[in-house]
């Protein structure tokens, strides 16, 4: 069976989104909406996309679909998610989830009240070399880990292609820290407690452009979260994550362009493991865009009832705990509980 969907919104991720789905087989996008009509038109033309509307209430009221793809501003998010969910459609809804955890939570359930998957796309844990760190790190040569570093840190300039993100109120904990912080779930399990703190070094921007978030995670293993858009370095290689762990018996490693480094009593092992290439993916984003088709693969699957994503939003909302979390521990400058807080 074919699932049918709409394409809600014609920014900058909608055409890596659209793609992605066109390389996976059992669906159709039969109509993209988008405020501005010219923009859809773009959109969908080469995409060979039939309909396209400027109204998602029209859209829903016209169309017979499966689910909605939520690619838009997130404070469109909820009233989207209502509306499709009003519908009986299944979600697929961008990062960050909400405006505030309590947003979030609501989405969640809001749909589990109208029987409708919410689904996260989430792609950065789906990046080749993270997938490849995490099955390394369970199969466990380098033993119990005990403390761990991720980092992304770099000055590319993110404002070019996204310039709506100069005037966010939170700005990389939202934007990145949603991505690094669901990395650290997906690498080490639950967060037990978590400091952060936040700097503003770009004069001309509204929100934080350097976040550290320390996390005490899984097994006791201290997780320190490194991310900023303000930081020249010699090994800064947008958008490449690295990750450091120690463990009892050894080291591992992901590093720039793509290495794994492991080391044990037996020496290092290095191997790279670089992402694979899509003619449509932007060359700077390649690493993030080829992520997309593993991340919506493993949605496609859910929506087919054949099994449970890794980023339901139930799933999703546990990682929104973790950055608005992070707010909260700045700001009062305190250590927090994430899975206590009461809105979720
Ligand atoms: O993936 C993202 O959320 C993007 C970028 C990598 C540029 O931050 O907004």
């Amino acid at each position: 069976m074919t699932l049918r969907f709409a394409m809600l919104g014609a920014g900058f991720w909608s055409a890596f989104q659209l793609a992605g789905w066109h390389e996976l087989d059992g669906l159709e996008c039969v109509a993209i909406c988008d405020p501005v009509q010219a923009k859809a038109e773009a959109r969908a033309q080469p995409f060979g996309v039939p309909r396209v509307y400027t109204d998602p209430a029209e859209l829903m009221a016209q169309e017979t679909l499966d689910f909605v793809d939520v690619v838009t501003p997130v404070e469109t998010h909820r009233p989207l998610v209502e509306l499709a969910a009003g519908h009986g459609l299944h979600v697929v809804c961008q990062k960050p989830m909400g405006v505030d955890l309590a947003e979030a939570a609501a989405m969640v359930r809001t749909c589990e009240q109208a029987g409708v998957k919410l689904l996260i796309n989430e792609n950065w844990r789906w990046q080749n070399p993270l997938r490849q760190f995490k099955r390394q790190l369970d199969a466990g040569a380098i033993g119990q880990p005990f403390r761990a570093r991720i980092h992304y840190v770099n000055s590319f300039p993110v404002f070019d292609n996204q310039p709506f993100l100069k005037s966010l109120d939170q700005f990389i904990l939202t934007d990145i820290g949603s991505h690094i912080l669901d990395t650290a779930r997906f690498l080490f399990g639950e967060a037990h407690t978590l400091y952060a703190q936040t700097h503003r070094v770009h004069p001309d921007i509204q929100g934080e452009d350097v976040a550290t978030v320390m996390m005490n995670m899984g097994d006791n293993i201290t997780v320190t979260c490194e991310m900023s858009y303000a930081s020249r370095t010699e090994i800064e290689r947008f958008p490449e994550t690295y990750v450091y762990v120690e463990g009892r018996d050894g080291f591992l490693e992901l590093g720039p362009d793509f290495w794994i480094r492991e080391t044990t009593t037996q020496g290092t092992l290095a191997k790279r493991y670089p992402p694979p290439r899509y003619a449509w993916a932007d060359p700077a984003y390649d690493l993030i865009h080829s992520s997309i088709v593993p991340c919506q693969a493993n949605l496609l699957c859910d929506l087919q009832g054949k099994g449970t994503a890794e980023t339901t939003g139930a799933d999703n909302l546990k990682t929104c705990q973790l950055y608005f979390g992070a707010y909260e521990s700045a700001a009062s400058n305190t250590v927090l509980q994430p899975g206590a807080s009461p809105s979720a």
